[in-house]
Order: C-alpha cells, then structure tokens, then sequence
C-alpha cells in the first residue's frame, strides 16, 4: 500500500515559486503534488513519486499550478461607488482636488457610515468573489472608511466574517487614512483619538492583524503618522503604510525605522526612501491599477528597487476612488506594461512576495512541502500567460487549505 494522501494531483506543471529554485518560475514539469491535512506534502516530478493511495485523484491533463494568488492590499470593504468623480476628474479635476473640496475618501466615509454591517458585508462579498474567481485564496482588508471607532469596527468585522473556508482574510486597521469631517482642521486631535482610543479598543477585541497609514500631503504628516507607528508597536502590532503616493513625504523612511512589514504605491520613492526600506527588509507593494486609474506618469524606482533586492509585491489596491478594480490577473498584465516587471516578477509579486507584504510567507505564498496547499489550476501553456491575456481568466481550480474551493 502507497502512503495516505487526501488529494493526489496528477499530470501538472508547477510554477512553485520556490525562492531555492534556480530555475525561472520554479518550474517543474510533469509534476505530482500531494495534499495532506491541508498542507502541501510532497510536490515534485512525477517521475521521482513514491506510490500514494489518496481520497481523492485529480488528473490536471498537463494544466498548470501556482500558489494561490494573494492579494495583500485592498479596501474591500466600502460602501457606494466614486464615479461621478471618475465624471469630474475626465473633465479636468484632479484627485486631489476632489479630495480637498471635501469628496474622496470622505464621500465614501458617509456612505460606509450609512451602510449597516451586512450591506457591507453583501457588497464587499461580490468583490471577494470576483478575486477568487481569478485564483485568489488570501486577501488583505483594510478598514479606513469608517474614521471612528464605532464605524471602523463595523468595517473590521464586516472583514472578519468574509473570512471562511474557502479564503483567507488579513484585516488592517487604516485609521489614519483620511481626516473625518468632524475633525476637519485638527489632524493631531484626530491622531490622538486613534493613538489612544481606537488602536487599544481593535486591539482588544483582535479585529485587526496590522496597522497601516496613509502619509501624504492631502492626509497625514510623517510626525502624526509616527505617532500611530508607535501605538501599533505598543500593541506589538506590524505597521505598514501608504507612501510616496502623490509626492515624496519621506514615510518610507519613517516606516523602515519602525521595521514596516511593507510600504505601498511608491511612485515618488526616493534613492534614500530605497535604501532604507532595502535595509529595513520592507516590502515595496506596488499599486499599478491606481497608477492608471488616476492616469499618474511618475513611475516607482522599479530598477532601483530590484538592485538592492527590495521584494516587490503588487495588489488590486480594491477601492472606489483610486482602483475600482477587482482583477488580479488585470494587475497581473498592468504591473508587465505600465511598470516593466516581467511576467515572471509580476506572478512573484502576487504570490511570495504577497505573502512576505503579509508575514505569512513562512505558511503560502510558494508551492514548498509544509505550506498550505492554497493553489491554482489553470488552462495555460506557460505561467507568463498569466500577465499576457487581457479579459480572459484561465482559471480552471481553486484549492484553499488543501480542498477544492468554489
Ligand atoms: N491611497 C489610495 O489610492 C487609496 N487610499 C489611499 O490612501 C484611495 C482611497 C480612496 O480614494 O477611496
Ligand atoms: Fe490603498
């Protein structure tokens, strides 16, 4: 008798995504993947399997397998949608126009605050849907549309009971995203009010697995955002922030002091911004959909970014004034075109460097004996087509904690 397996893949091509690999992708041809307790138990050339007698066989008939995609920067979770700005800003305005004559992210905090729990819950599920549809079994949610704590723990649960078993969800709490109208003209009143009463109120009732900012011009200043870096530290939560979105603030150096997991968007990051996230370890997660919805010229550092090995990451960025976007693969093809990776970079970016933007890389993220088998089926060739077909979706199966997923 073979060793016990719950689900044998048969007849599959891996991109592993294996960081030990030499070989592009981390290809293995004619592979066998075993599942087992929901973990990846042996994953090799078919050639070199040992005989497995498994519940379940699945001949793949030479399709390919990647991990499952992560998504790990989205505002799922809103309430309404922005486009009579996407109106105003073809006529001429700018966004931050928009957002400073009191529309932006402030139009979307009065819907969400009007929304109950389940109307977001309803809404945010067809957006998770459309992802998984795409091959997508872990999501970053950010909160940052309430702006108080009654209504970003609204939000925050509202993420909590999208998670089930079909995907796996990180909530962030973005307090610090935009200054809400109640408190318009103090900001450092507004930051005391998440510092002291919101960051320990989530914390205790575990509603969020990090904390995240947005530091900018039309936002918060890098001395108010420093002052939310601390309280997340204080509660021994990971920090990660929005930075060098629409001008160069210096919030990447600031979040590579605190030890940031990641920094987001990026577009005006700096040679010195560079050198201190390369040295902090901090994750570049690059943001291509807002780059193009808002029409931006300024491209991130991508080749400074590669020479001092700055993992990159990329992600939806999910929200309904900058990226109303739920396509990864979409992103996928925008991060080959618009920001010059190459296919193999831009799957990396949505699967280990995802999970490295999320701390979960030690669990998913590559297809390596003891991750979750979160995996991917897909109809294609070579993993490249995966940045190359525009408004197609290959997908054949989703596999999320080792059980075919919806
Ligand atoms: N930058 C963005 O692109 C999103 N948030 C942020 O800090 C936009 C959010 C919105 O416009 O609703
Ligand atoms: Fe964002």
């Amino acid at each position: 008798m073979g060793q016990l397996a719950d689900i044998l893949f048969t007849n599959v091509n891996l991109a592993t995504m294996d960081p030990k690999s030499k070989i592009a992708y981390g290809i293995v041809e004619n592979a066998t993947l075993v599942v087992k307790n929901g973990l990846i138990g042996w994953a090799g050339p078919a050639a070199d399997a040992s005989a497995f007698e498994a519940q379940i066989t699945h001949d793949c008939a030479g399709a390919w397998m990647t991990p499952g995609l992560i998504d790990c920067h989205t505002h799922l979770v809103f309430a309404g949608n922005r486009a009579s700005e996407f109106e105003m800003r073809l006529k001429g305005a700018s966004y931050e126009e928009i957002a400073r004559a009191g529309g932006g992210i402030v139009s979307t905090v009065t819907s969400t605050r009007a929304a109950s729990k389940d109307d977001l819950i309803r809404d945010a599920r067809n957006r998770l849907a459309a992802l998984k549809t795409e091959g997508v079994t872990t999501v970053e949610i950010k909160s940052g549309y309430g702006l108080d704590l009654e209504n970003e723990t609204k939000m925050l649960e509202a993420a909590t009971a999208l998670s089930g078993d079909d995907v796996r969800i990180l909530r962030t709490f973005l307090g610090a995203h935009a200054l809400p109208p109640e408190y318009k003209d103090d900001g450092n009143a507004y930051i005391d009010l998440v510092c002291n009463e919101m960051i320990p109120a989530i914390a205790k009732a575990q509603l969020m697995e990090a904390v995240d900012g947005f530091c900018e011009n039309i936002a918060f200043s890098t001395d108010q955002i420093e002052r939310v870096l601390v309280a997340a530290k204080a509660h021994g939560l990971p920090v990660k922030l929005h930075a060098e979105q629409l001008s160069d603030q210096g919030g990447s150096q600031l979040a590579a002091r605190y030890g940031a997991i990641s920094v987001d968007h990026l577009e005006f990051l700096s040679n010195d911004g560079v050198d201190a996230i390369a040295k902090s370890g901090t994750v570049a997660v690059l943001l291509p959909g807002a780059f193009y919805f808002l029409k931006e010229t300024k491209l991130p550092p991508i080749q400074l970014l590669r020479d001092k090995n700055v993992p990159l990451a990329l992600a939806t960025d999910c929200n309904p004034g900058s990226s109303p976007i739920t396509s990864p693969l979409l992103i996928l093809n925008m991060a080959c075109t618009l920001f010059g990776l190459t296919p193999e970079e831009a799957l990396l970016g949505m699967t280990l460097n995802g999970a490295k933007a999320l701390h979960m890389d030690d669990q998913i993220g590559s297809i390596e004996v003891g991750k979750r088998a979160d995996l991917a089926i897909w109809a294609i060739d070579h993993p490249a087509e995966l940045s190359y077909w525009m408004g197609s979706n290959p997908l054949s199966a989703r596999i999320f904690n080792g059980k075919f997923a919806a």
